[in-house]
């Protein structure tokens, strides 16, 4: 989609902000913040080669997994540029078991953040694509105090803003404020996103499934029906799909809503709720997908409309296309044979 005019980011928010009524621009200057720390996350990113960040810190995150060095710089970059501006309430991540109360030296503010600081690390070291997922709610509490859980257990469907930053061959930042979907691109040489994907609409159907088919053998029969008949061959319906998977959520993601398609991470008969994180990973993509006319769900129920219990549960996803996720919804839920037409 060609761009006309020179969009900066800051530009495109502050606009966009203008359209609400009584747009405080406290949302604008949060966004800001955030797009600072991805500008500095990817400065780190793009040369993790060169200096001795790569490898592993010997430390275990809390879910027992290894952490890269970028993982912990990039956490700390991201709470380091949001605790001080007088915004958040609270934050979460995905590296840090519980709240991230604001220092008390700053000013507490009305929103939460949840955010994933560097998805996709185990890519790190041979250099696939990798990003930041982030999600912002209105605090629910009253009060001026620190923000509590109950402020960041909320269902998606009450996000005001959700994105991702994808560490590519690019820098893009994508992010909707309820209001479309845009894309910005880091141009290096002048440090500023520039608007490179105007509205993005994800295709009503596509012709590429991501899932790791390593886990066949666990899966559900309905899901396994599904598999195969996207590798049937039907001209009409533009089958066999083409299989892309990156095994890193924000790059399969990102292709597959500018070129359509279906991503789903299933739950198994191993991991009962699939592997992805819903307030972090699922909620701000599901809000984004929808936004750009897409569909998220678990497989039965609206991802959005999810009521969380705990800060880091998982959920099972299928996110994209319309006619894709309805078809595998179809299946999973067993409406649907393989010969249905
Ligand atoms: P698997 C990366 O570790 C991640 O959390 C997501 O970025 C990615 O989609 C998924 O896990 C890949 O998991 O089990 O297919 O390797």
């Amino acid at each position: 989609m060609p761009i006309k005019r020179f969009m900066t980011l800051e530009r495109h928010i502050i606009e966009n902000e203008r359209k609400y009524p009584g747009a405080t621009g406290e949302l604008s200057n949060l966004l800001s913040d955030l797009a600072l720390a991805a500008k500095i996350v990817s400065l780190e990113v793009n040369k993790a080669g060169l200096v001795d960040i790569l490898g592993f810190t010997g430390d275990k995150n809390i879910h027992g997994e290894e952490v890269k060095k970028l993982d912990m710089f990039a956490h700390d970059t991201l709470i380091k540029a949001m605790d001080h501006g007088g915004h958040l309430c609270v934050m979460a991540s995905e590296e840090e078991e519980g709240l991230i109360h604001i220092p008390p030296q700053h000013k507490i503010g009305k929103y939460v953040m949840l955010f994933d600081p560097l998805d996709g690390s185990s890519n790190i070291d041979v250099n696939v694509s990798i990003g930041t997922i982030f999600s912002i709610y209105r605090r629910k509490t009253k009060g001026e105090g620190q923000g509590k859980l109950e402020d960041c257990l909320q269902k998606g469907s009450e996000q005001i803003v959700a994105g991702y930053v994808v560490y590519g061959s690019s820098t893009i930042l994508v992010y909707t404020t309820g209001n479309g979907v845009y894309g910005f691109t880091l141009d290096p040489s002048v440090g500023e996103f520039i608007l490179s994907h105007d509205n993005i609409k994800i295709p009503t159907k596509g012709k590429i499934y991501s899932v790791n088919e390593g886990n066949y053998l666990y899966w559900e029969d309905g899901l396994k029906k599904y598999i195969k008949y996207l590798q049937q061959h039907d001209k009409e319906t533009c089958r066999p799909y083409t299989g892309r998977y990156i095994g890193s959520l924000v790059a399969d993601f990102h292709r597959n809503l500018i070129y359509g398609g279906i991503f789903m991470y299933p739950r198994d008969n191993r991991n009962p709720n699939g592997k992805l994180r819903l307030m972090y990973e699922c909620n701000p993509l599901s809000y984004i997908v929808e936004q750009a006319g897409g569909k998220a769900s678990d497989g039965h129920t609206r991802i959005l409309d999810i009521q969380p219990k705990e800060l880091h549960q998982r959920v099972p996803l299928f996110i994209g296309s319309q006619h894709d996720v309805r078809i595998a919804e179809e299946f999973v839920q067993g409406q649907r044979d393989l010969e249905t037409k």
